[in-house]
């Protein structure tokens, strides 16, 4: 009863369709309004009971070959940004020297974003062309 709603009132969009958090209001389905059922006193919201798990939308981020960025910078920036161990950070560079691009790691937008700005801001200022890029999942 509480968690009867209209599903047309909402969109096919991941965030629309998440939006209603818990405890927060929803809009009344068009047969909770007036009619047979309602009083005067309805005020045409009903709460979720049971929480709806948000899930953020993941991005990968790659790390692409050049021939000039020296393996050790491209190591110490795996093991420093994306908290690889030398041994992964290791595999993912020659990964991406022989395939032309590798996967660093996947991340909500706001830590992807971040992670490829430090690697670019510490690609330039050792004057490296090391480039790094996201992608949607
Ligand atoms: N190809 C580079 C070299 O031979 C090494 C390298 C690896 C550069 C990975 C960038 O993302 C990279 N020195």
């Amino acid at each position: 009863m509480l968690r009867r709603f209209d599903r047309s009132l909402l969109s096919s969009d991941q965030t629309t369709r998440f939006s209603n958090g818990p405890g927060q209001p929803l809009k009344a389905a068009r047969e909770d309004k007036g009619g047979s059922g309602g009083s005067k006193s309805d005020t045409g919201t009903i709460t979720r009971t049971k929480p709806k798990t948000q899930r953020p939308n993941l991005y990968r981020v790659l790390l692409l070959n050049d021939d000039y960025t020296p393996m050790e910078f491209v190591i110490l920036v795996l093991q420093d940004v994306f908290n690889k161990t030398r041994e992964e950070a290791t595999r993912i560079m020659y990964h991406v020297h022989e395939k032309g691009v590798g996967e660093c790691g996947v991340y909500p937008y706001e830590v992807a974003e971040t992670k490829v700005t430090r690697v670019m801001d510490t690609a330039r200022k050792n004057q490296h062309p090391l480039q790094c890029v996201m992608e949607k999942q």
